[in-house]
């Protein structure tokens, strides 16, 4: 199985690189397939036909949006100021709108400041309920039509960071909003720094996200658990990697995989390229093993026959 793979742009912009500079790297980079943006820090001054010319061959994947400035920080669906909180939800349709100007399939909501940090700080139901009722919303915008592309929406949870509680703080909690939201566009987007971080387990994870057809995206990466590390992939945890592919092959994930890798003392071309390196090598390991012999070991439900298993996709 092969997969598709898009870096992320800020690895290049953080050190004064133009998304342009970071688009023409990407072109150059071995395995790269598709694009993925930030809505709206890299179409800010940039030009949309420009961009088309530059990525030649490679595809969009899509764009995530992000919420910055004073206005947003006591929360992005969850704001109390009507005015800003349509802010919100228009930045979330004109994402779409550029999505499918760039023949993309998804965007990816990250809630940022939707959490909490005080006692007594949250009308915990109702902030739900405007999360349901503002993702619905844009969801309905992105759904496909007579000339329309459906644009899938994808939310990404993350436990804590920017707020001490985020409302959406888990993989279960990220199924139970799916299930809620009910419409079919709708899934999520799984950050494997942000499932340790969670202490879920990031295969766990991908097995109820898949099983519903609910994987959309995935952020891959690796740290400690703590932090947000992202690190490279398969750098910290290389057997959790090898559950996570040995899953997404059962699972058949057609989506692309997006490394949200910081490379903020590294090279950002040789950091990409050593994620789809160890993306590849690793995925090359479960087919040196395959799939049944690994499925077997899984049935047996035996740490002492895991512990070999593990050995053997070390040699
Ligand atoms: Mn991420």
């Amino acid at each position: 199985m092969s997969f598709k793979y898009a870096g992320r742009f800020n690895s290049f912009v953080f050190k004064n690189a133009t998304v342009y500079d970071a688009i023409d790297s990407y072109t150059n980079m071995k395995g790269i397939t598709h694009l993925e943006f930030n809505y709206p820090e890299h179409f800010t001054g940039y030009d949309i036909e420009e961009i088309i010319r530059r990525k030649k061959h490679l595809g969009v994947n899509g764009l995530a949006v992000r919420w910055r400035g004073a206005d947003f920080k006591p929360g992005d669906f969850t704001n109390e100021n009507p005015k800003t909180r349509e802010k919100v939800i228009t930045m979330c349709r004109e994402a779409v709108d550029i999505c499918r100007k760039l023949d993309g399939s998804v965007v990816t909501l990250w809630l940022e400041n939707d959490g909490f940090d005080y006692p007594f700080q949250m009308d915990y139901s109702r902030a739900w309920e405007q999360i349901v009722e503002g993702v619905r919303d844009v969801a309905d915008y992105a759904a496909g039509s007579e000339g329309k592309k459906e644009i899938r929406i994808s939310i990404e949870y993350k436990p804590y960071e920017e707020r001490n509680f985020a409302m959406v703080d888990s993989t279960g909690m990220t199924m139970y909003l799916l299930e809620e939201i009910a419409r079919d566009n709708v899934g999520c987007t799984l950050d494997f720094c942000h499932m340790l971080m969670k202490h879920d387990n990031p295969s766990f994870g991908i097995a109820l996200a898949a099983r519903r057809g609910k994987l959309f995206g995935l952020h891959m990466n690796d740290g400690y658990g703590w932090q947000d590390s992202g690190m490279i992939f398969g750098s910290v945890n290389p057997v959790l990697a090898l559950e996570f592919i040995y899953y997404l092959r059962k699972y058949n994930y057609q989506g692309v995989v997006f490394f949200d890798t910081f490379p903020i003392r590294e090279d950002p071309f040789k950091e990409t390229q050593a994620n789809i390196d160890a993306f590849e090598k690793i995925n090359g390991i479960i087919d040196r093993i395959g799939m049944e012999k690994i499925a077997d070991v899984i049935r047996a439900k035996d740490g002492v026959k895991v512990s070999e298993l593990v050995l053997d996709m070390f040699k």
